[in-house]
C-alpha cells in the first residue's frame, strides 16, 4: 500500500513539473496578439501602439504585444468569442458587442446617459466600471481598462438631420446591439445592424443611406468620401475596453499581468488625449473635406429616446441607470 502512494505521489510530481514546463517561460520570450476593427492611424492604433511599448519595458523586453488592426484578426465579435475560447489573446472592441455576450453592458449603450466624456470616463473607471468588469468573468474575459471610442453622431446622404423628424425612413447602420436599434427605431428610422469590417462598402454601394460613429472614425475610415451630411447628435457615448482572454491572463505570472494592468491604463490615458487631440479640430477638418456639418438641438432626439429606457428596463434596472446618472456631475 506505501508503495503504491509513493508511486501516485512522485508520477503526480512529475505531472506537474511537466505541465508548468509547458507554461509560456518568460525566458522563451511571450508574444500577445490583439487586435482592433479601425483604421491603422485611429487613436486604437496609436494607444496600442503605447502599450506595447510600456508592456516590452515593464517586462523588461520579455513579453511583445502585436496589435492588429481594420478587422485583420475578425469583426468585433468573432474576437470577443476567440477571447472566451482561448484562441486569441486581446481585443479592442466597443461595449456594444458585447451585448451579445452578457446584457448588464447594455446600460452604457442608452442614448443620451452620459452628459460628456469626462463624466463617462469617471463613471468607467469607477466602481460601476469596475462592477461590470466583474461580470465579464462568467464569460471567460477579462477586462483591463476602458478607453474611449467617443460620442457617435450621425453621417448620411439624405440631408442635414436637424429634428427626428428628418430621421424618418432613413436607412442606417447600427452596431449590432438591441438598444442601438431600438433607439433609431424610435427616431423613425430603419436601422440596419452590421459588422464595422462590412460598413465602407455598403455606404458605397447606397445600400444604407447612412451610419453613426464617432468623429475620428469618420475621418480615419474616410467615411467623408462616401457620406455628404454629418449631424452632431451625438446620441450614445462608445466605450472601448481593451480585453484579454482570461484562460491566456491566468496563464501569466502575477508580474506579467501587473505589467499589463499598469500599461493598459497608462495607455488608455494616452489613447483618451488622442481622441481629444482629434475632435478638437475634425469639425473644420472634416468641412475642407466637403461634408456638410450641422448642430442640432437634442432636447426633440433625447425626448424622442425615452420610450427605449422603459423598453429595456426588465434588462437594464432603473437602479443601474439612476447609480449612473447620479455619479456624473
Ligand atoms: O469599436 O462598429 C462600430 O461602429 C464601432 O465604432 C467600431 O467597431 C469600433
Amino acid at each position: 500500500m506505501l508503495k503504491r502512494i509513493t508511486a501516485v505521489i512522485l508520477i503526480s510530481i512529475l505531472l506537474l513539473t511537466t505541465l508548468a514546463g509547458c507554461r509560456p517561460t518568460l525566458d522563451d520570450g511571450l508574444t500577445i496578439r490583439v487586435g482592433h476593427v479601425l483604421a491603422p492611424d485611429h487613436p486604437y492604433s496609436e494607444g496600442l501602439k503605447k502599450f506595447s511599448e510600456l508592456v516590452y519595458e515593464k517586462t523588461d523586453g520579455k513579453v511583445f504585444v502585436d496589435y492588429f488592426h481594420s478587422s485583420q484578426l475578425g469583426n468585433e465579435r468573432d474576437m470577443i468569442e476567440g477571447l472566451q475560447l482561448g484562441t486569441l489573446e486581446m481585443a479592442l472592441v466597443s461595449t456594444a458587442p458585447l451585448s451579445s455576450f452578457t446584457k448588464e453592458f447594455l446600460v452604457f449603450d442608452l442614448p443620451f446617459i452620459f452628459k460628456d466624456a469626462e463624466n463617462a470616463r469617471n463613471v468607467l473607471d469607477g466602481p460601476i466600471g469596475d462592477e461590470l468588469f466583474d461580470v465579464l468573468d462568467s464569460q471567460y474575459i477579462k477586462g483591463l481598462a476602458y478607453w474611449e471610442n467617443g460620442f457617435r453622431s450621425v453621417t448620411n446622404n439624405r440631408g442635414p438631420i436637424e429634428t427626428p423628424e428628418d430621421m424618418k425612413g432613413l436607412k442606417v447602420r447600427t452596431m449590432e446591439n438591441p438598444v442601438h436599434m431600438a433607439s433609431f427605431n424610435a427616431l423613425g428610422a430603419s436601422p440596419s445592424p452590421m459588422a464595422f469590417g462590412e460598413l465602407f462598402t455598403a455606404l458605397q454601394q447606397k445600400t444604407i443611406d447612412g451610419q453613426e460613429n464617432p468623429l475620428p472614425i469618420v475621418d480615419t475610415s474616410k467615411f467623408y468620401e462616401v457620406q455628404d451630411y454629418l449631424s452632431l447628435t451625438e446620441h450614445f457615448y462608445a466605450p472601448a475596453p481593451l480585453l484579454i482572454s482570461q484562460k491566456f491572463y491566468d496563464s501569466l505570472t502575477p508580474e506579467v499581468q501587473q505589467a499589463l494592468q499598469e500599461a493598459a491604463e497608462e495607455a488608455r490615458d494616452y489613447e483618451r488625449s488622442l481622441i481629444d487631440e482629434m475632435n478638437a479640430k475634425l469639425i473644420t477638418e472634416l468641412e475642407e473635406y466637403g461634408m456638410e456639418i450641422n448642430f442640432p438641438d437634442k432636447q426633440p432626439f433625447i425626448d424622442a429616446v425615452q420610450p427605449v429606457y422603459e423598453q429595456f428596463s426588465d434588462i437594464i434596472t432603473p437602479e443601474l441607470i439612476q447609480r449612473v446618472i447620479e455619479a456624473q456631475e
